[in-house]
């Protein structure tokens, strides 16, 4: 861990908070309970720092910019805004980040609408973020920037000359050089990337893309190492790129799972769906996350193995999320026929409902109880860069008596892949065999691959995550850190599993 005095100065698009107002008129801050939040708070506080990010914008939140800094106050650290024009939305955000990168990272270059006014906004409103950062920031502080959508930041930091550290960590995959290249700003932005100190990925996979795209697009790097974590040198600059597998707070959820409000839930639902597994998938709503094909292996279940009629309900919770984005909107209407069309075959009047869909935000309760009480987690994305959700029905399936079922495209894989029963989510029989295959495997060896991946998140759980990216940060000795099984720090061993 760095010195004390070396604040943290944490950087992502939005601020993970929500706001309301207290009796007295003023406005407060809550911490929404993502993983990152939870793990990075207690940083916070310990440290000292500043979270900088965008509030969002609503019809109760106006904008409460100048506000934040009091609304702020019960978080043991200072909050503050990056203002955003509803032009700078449409194009940073909805633009260059969700019709760009997100479709090109997640190997989806079809969907993506390479609109050159949306590369002249991100980095304009990068430039912002970087103002906002260089402003509140000192030297000795280390600056952490998240994701996608603040890729330029590094590079303004330099120009505006800042002395502070910077690191970065990217939480969707990257893609391999024949889908970058395909980016027309490749080079501006590989560039913008090699002017951080660290850049994080997921996984050693993602690393080795970019690293392929460094080789083929930046000749005068040079790469050594082979370990987690690798050092470039280029153009007179050192820049450390690793993999850093994020995780969540085990304890907290595994606690919650235990409560008795969740078991009582846990229980309710079973009383609905009495003799029967309950198969669950749990996803924003996002053409990535593979819920077509999903609900297509499903059909191909019920078709061709009738004895598993009646025996089985699949449970599809989708999160509403950018729903002002055409694709979107056509993607609901996609899954909302495809429900229809599943339960108009099979459902029983007055009896078995196939497919129980939900389209809405659950609670914290509902979310660990549906994870509780399903005894296979249906989790088949056609690219990840993590997938928390595999994680946090691990960690909530206290009876370890469960399947997983996950896509070879998730990061997770990496981490779960011996234990959890790995499917190609493109292969919609192989997913319905491998429903089958988990409906009837015995308890014994249920219990025993769940037991090994619960023990694995365990260890390393996002307050290590945290620790890991922090001390890549500064440590001088470059050796692999202890990394989750199969997160191997040799590239070709990771190559070896997934291909
Ligand atoms: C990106 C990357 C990477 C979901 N439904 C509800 C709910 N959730 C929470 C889950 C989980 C989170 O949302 C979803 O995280 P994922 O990792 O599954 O997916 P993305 O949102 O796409 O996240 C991903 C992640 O960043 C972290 O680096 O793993 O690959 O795409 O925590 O619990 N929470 C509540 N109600 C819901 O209905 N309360």
């Amino acid at each position: 861990m760095t010195k004390q005095h070396e604040r943290l100065i944490v950087v992502s698009n939005r601020l993970p908070f929500s706001f309301r107002r207290d009796d007295s008129g003023k406005w407060r801050a809550e911490a929404s309970g993502g993983g990152l939040v939870t793990a990075l708070l207690p940083v916070l506080r310990h440290r000292g720092g500043i979270w900088i990010g965008w509030p969002g914008t609503s019809e109760d939140v106006p904008d409460i910019s100048p506000e934040l800094p009091v609304a702020g106050e019960d978080t043991g650290f200072t909050l503050q805004a990056v203002s955003l024009t509803a032009e700078e939305v449409r194009n940073f955000y909805e633009g260059f980040s969700n019709e760009v990168i997100w479709p090109l990272f997640h190997d989806m270059q079809l969907l993506c609408n390479f609109d050159p006014a949306y590369w002249r906004t991100y980095r304009e409103v990068n430039r912002k973020f970087a103002r906002a950062a260089h402003k509140a920031s000192r030297a000795g502080d280390f600056i952490w920037v998240h994701d996608y959508h603040l890729m330029n930041v590094a590079l303004e930091l330099r120009r505006l000359g800042t002395k502070a550290r910077i690191g970065f960590f990217l939480h969707i995959p990257f893609p391999p050089p024949d889908i970058y290249l395909k980016l027309p700003w490749r080079m501006a932005l590989i560039d913008a990337l090699l002017q951080f100190d660290l850049v994080g990925f997921q996984t050693a996979h993602d690393r080795r893309n970019f690293l392929q795209c460094v080789r083929a697009l930046v000749k005068d790097a040079e790469i050594d190492g082979r370990g987690q974590i690798v050092q470039a040198s280029v153009g007179g600059r050192e820049v450390r790129i690793g993999n850093f597998p994020i995780s969540i707070d085990y304890n907290a959820f595994m606690r919650q799972a235990a409560s008795p409000e969740v078991a009582a839930r846990a229980k309710e639902l079973h009383r609905m769906l009495p003799n029967r597994n309950v198969i669950l998938g749990i996803d924003r709503l996002d053409y990535t996350k593979g819920i077509p094909l999903r609900l297509q292996a499903f059909q191909d279940l019920l078709t061709r193995y009738p004895d598993l009629r009646e025996r089985v309900s699949l449970i599809q919770v989708v999160v509403p999320s950018r729903e002002d984005i055409a694709q979107y909107r056509d993607l609901k209407t996609e899954i909302e026929q495809l429900v229809g069309r599943i339960n108009g075959t099979f459902v029983q009047p007055g009896g078995w409902v196939p497919v129980w869909y939900v389209y809405r935000s659950l609670s914290r309760v509902d979310l660990i109880a549906y994870y509780r009480a399903a005894d296979i987690g249906l989790i088949t994305p056609l690219k990840d860069g993590m997938n928390l959700v595999a994680k946090e029905y691990c960690a909530c399936s206290i009876e370890e008596d469960c399947t997983l079922i996950l896509s070879e495209f998730a990061g997770a894989a990496m981490q779960l892949g011996r234990s959890a029963l790995l499917v190609n989510p493109y292969d919609i029989e192989g997913v319905a065999d491998a429903i089958h295959r988990a409906f009837h495997m015995d308890k014994a060896e249920r219990q025993a691959r769940m037991r090994r991946m619960r023990r694995s998140i365990r260890e390393y759980d996002v307050f290590w995550w945290v620790d890991s990216f922090l001390r890549a940060a500064i440590t001088k000795d470059l050796r692999a850190f202890p990394l989750p099984e199969n997160h191997v720090a040799d590239e070709s061993a990771d190559h070896a599993l997934l291909f």
